[in-house]
């Protein structure tokens, strides 16, 4: 196929091209990223996540630059959520971000995350695939979120970074959302402003007692400003050493079996929702599937039974 050609030979407009494809799950997108997909794997992939407005395109802009001195090529792929959250201020940076794009060794794609409950686009990951193929070393996710988006986007990335400001909580809702466990770097961004202090020894003392066992990655937490370029060196450090340590320990291929876990339990339930959608009476029966269950009538897992046998999809 001619888009993937020329994605294979470096060529960013059949790249931005595919993307949409893959976007839209055209035809084209999903032969595109089967043929593609056997060339991925090489790339980093890095999930910068963190609350509306923590400074995420911010310190990305930053971290671009410092990689591009390191000599690595980045693409990027920001969801924006489909209502904006923290205003206009953000234009700026991601314009900013965007100016990079003259550089042929980054890419920057913006994807709406279309109200879906986890916060990422359906077809992030087909994506993420396709710029990891198309050659780029790192390839990073800028997702909006303080909960389980974070977790989703966990299931998609080597290194996951959680960008947090002072003044908005010593950490006690990470706990409570459950990320400690998933966040492979914390970054205590906007240390240019007091509170900093309090947020690293909240963060650390967290840390301390979420410890995992010897042998196992024990999180970096990076002071740092996206505005006075404080950290950002470390930052990249950090990113850098925790891929040295998945690769070192044997858990770059543990990820990757977790990943296509992920991403297979994903596709089967978008199939299974594409499959009802398509059927003229999928709708229907399913509705009066819920009906029964509702009713008493049908056990929820019998309910199950039924629809996959609706479906063909039964054993
Ligand atoms: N003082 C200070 N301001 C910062 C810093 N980093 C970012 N900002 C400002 O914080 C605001 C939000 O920055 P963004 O980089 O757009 O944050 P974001 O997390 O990408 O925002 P969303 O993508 O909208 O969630 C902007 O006005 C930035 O200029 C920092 O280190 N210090
Ligand atoms: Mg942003």
């Amino acid at each position: 196929m001619r888009l993937v050609d020329g994605v294979l030979a470096g060529d960013r407009r059949a790249l931005a091209r595919l993307a949409t494809h893959v976007e839209n799950d055209s035809d084209i997108g999903r032969a595109g990223l089967a043929a593609l997909y056997p060339h991925s794997g090489q790339a980093h992939v890095i999930g910068l996540t963190g609350p509306p407005g923590a400074g995420k395109s911010s310190l990305l802009n930053r971290l671009i630059a410092t990689f591009r001195d390191r000599n690595r090529s980045v693409a990027v792929v920001a969801i924006d959520p489909s209502s904006p959250l923290s205003g206009g201020a953000t234009l700026g940076d991601r314009i900013r971000m965007l100016e990079r794009q003259q550089d042929p060794d980054v890419f920057i794609r913006s994807m709406a995350s279309r109200g879906r409950s986890g916060g990422l686009a359906p077809a992030t990951a087909g994506v993420v695939h396709l710029l990891d193929a198309a050659g780029f070393d790192l390839v990073v996710v800028e997702t909006v979120g303080v909960g389980q988006e974070q977790i989703d986007v966990s299931h998609l990335v080597d290194t996951l970074t959680l960008v947090q400001t002072p003044g908005t909580g010593d950490g006690v809702q990470l706990l409570k959302a459950g990320l400690m466990e998933f966040a492979d770097i914390f970054a205590v961004n906007k240390a240019d402003q007091p509170g900093a202090a309090d947020l690293l020894r909240g963060l650390r003392s967290m840390l301390h007692y979420s410890m995992g066992p010897d042998g196992e990655w024990s999180p970096a937490i990076v002071r740092c400003s996206a505005k006075t370029g404080e950290g950002i060196v470390e930052l990249a450090d950090q990113i850098e050493a925790h891929l040295a340590f998945l690769r070192k320990s044997g858990q770059r291929e543990q990820r990757r079996r977790q990943i296509a876990r992920a991403e297979i339990a994903d596709q089967v339930n978008a199939a299974i929702r594409r499959k009802l959608d398509n059927q003229s009476t999928g709708h229907d029966q399913t509705e009066h599937l819920i009906e029964q269950v509702a009713q008493r009538h049908l056990a929820p897992h019998q309910a199950v039974e039924c629809l996959f046998s609706l479906l063909n999809l039964g054993d």
